[in-house]
């Protein structure tokens, strides 16, 4: 049977999961959000990463279902959070360029978040740096759109595209995540780290949030921080999990 075939009755059946990761604030450590993950829970081939099945679910256009699928689910998860008193979570959700380039964008992720009666500044929509820049003038207006309706959107991936530094001043983003491939090159690369300092200090500029990815040690921590991203994520925090195990923040009781 090909994957594709299969991956109908994944959504039909229920396989696929969502994994989460922790984004912690670079300060005080504290966990503000989750970023999901999505994984196939296949019942001959075990769970299978996004890499195994997205680029599938992309060229046969199903990554539309997926993708709605994905958001349901994200939102239905940060609806129990926000039930245990953890009000402040956010939830990051990954979007593909087709999915982005759906004429009702806006309106799918809206009806996710009514559904599950969370606020849309608690969504944050993920799309990289290269699904950004295919056209700037386009994403603007699809970014302006999600904005006017509370929705937070992060450019994923940054700096391993060709965007050009002065279109994204130009784009209503709200957070901004520093590729791995910079976080790797820290301490090895004066150049590379050079640039990753110039970056973070527009996107200060600019307001925007500047998330560091991929940080996997208390060295690449510390100096991330220090570079000025407020936000870290990596396995040296925690490396994405399915909800129940999850650790979440403390709830602060009156
Ligand atoms: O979780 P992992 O490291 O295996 O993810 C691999 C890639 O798959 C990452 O680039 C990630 O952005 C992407 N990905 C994970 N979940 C989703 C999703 O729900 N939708 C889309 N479009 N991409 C995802
Ligand atoms: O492209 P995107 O940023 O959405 O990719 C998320 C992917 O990065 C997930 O597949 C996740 O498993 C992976 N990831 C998260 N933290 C780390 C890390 O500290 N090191 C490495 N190598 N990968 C990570
Ligand atoms: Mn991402
Ligand atoms: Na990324």
């Amino acid at each position: 049977v090909q994957l594709k075939n299969e991956l109908w009755r994944a959504l039909y059946h229920n396989e696929l999961r969502l994994f989460y990761q922790p984004k912690n604030d670079a300060g005080s450590g504290q966990i503000i959000g989750y970023e999901a993950l999505v994984r196939w829970q296949h019942p001959v081939r075990g769970l299978l990463s996004p890499d195994k099945f997205l680029p599938v679910a992309e060229k046969s256009g199903m990554i539309i279902q997926v993708g709605e699928w994905v958001l349901n689910e994200a939102c239905r998860q940060l609806a129990i959070w926000h039930a245990q008193g953890n009000t402040e979570l956010s939830v990051s959700v990954n979007l593909s360029a087709l999915q982005f380039e759906q004429e009702m964008l806006a309106q799918v992720v809206l009806n996710a978040l009514t559904t599950n009666n969370v606020p849309p500044e608690k969504m944050i929509l993920e799309i990289t740096e290269t699904t950004a820049m295919r056209s700037p003038k386009e994403t603007i207006r699809i970014l302006t759109i999600l904005k006017e309706h509370g929705i937070q959107v992060s450019i994923d991936d940054f700096g391993t595209g060709y965007s050009s530094l002065l279109y994204l001043q130009s784009m209503p983003a709200s957070e901004l995540k520093i590729d791995r491939a910079f976080v790797r090159e820290i301490n090895n690369n004066h150049t590379d780290t050079r640039l990753l300092a110039m970056i973070i200090e527009l996107a200060k500029n600019m307001n925007l949030n500047i998330v560091a990815e991929g940080v996997e040690t208390e060295e690449q921590q510390r100096q991330l921080t220090e570079l000025g991203c407020n936000i870290l994520q990596g396995f040296y925090f925690s490396r994405p999990v399915p909800p129940e195990q999850l650790v979440l923040p403390e709830i602060m009781v009156k």
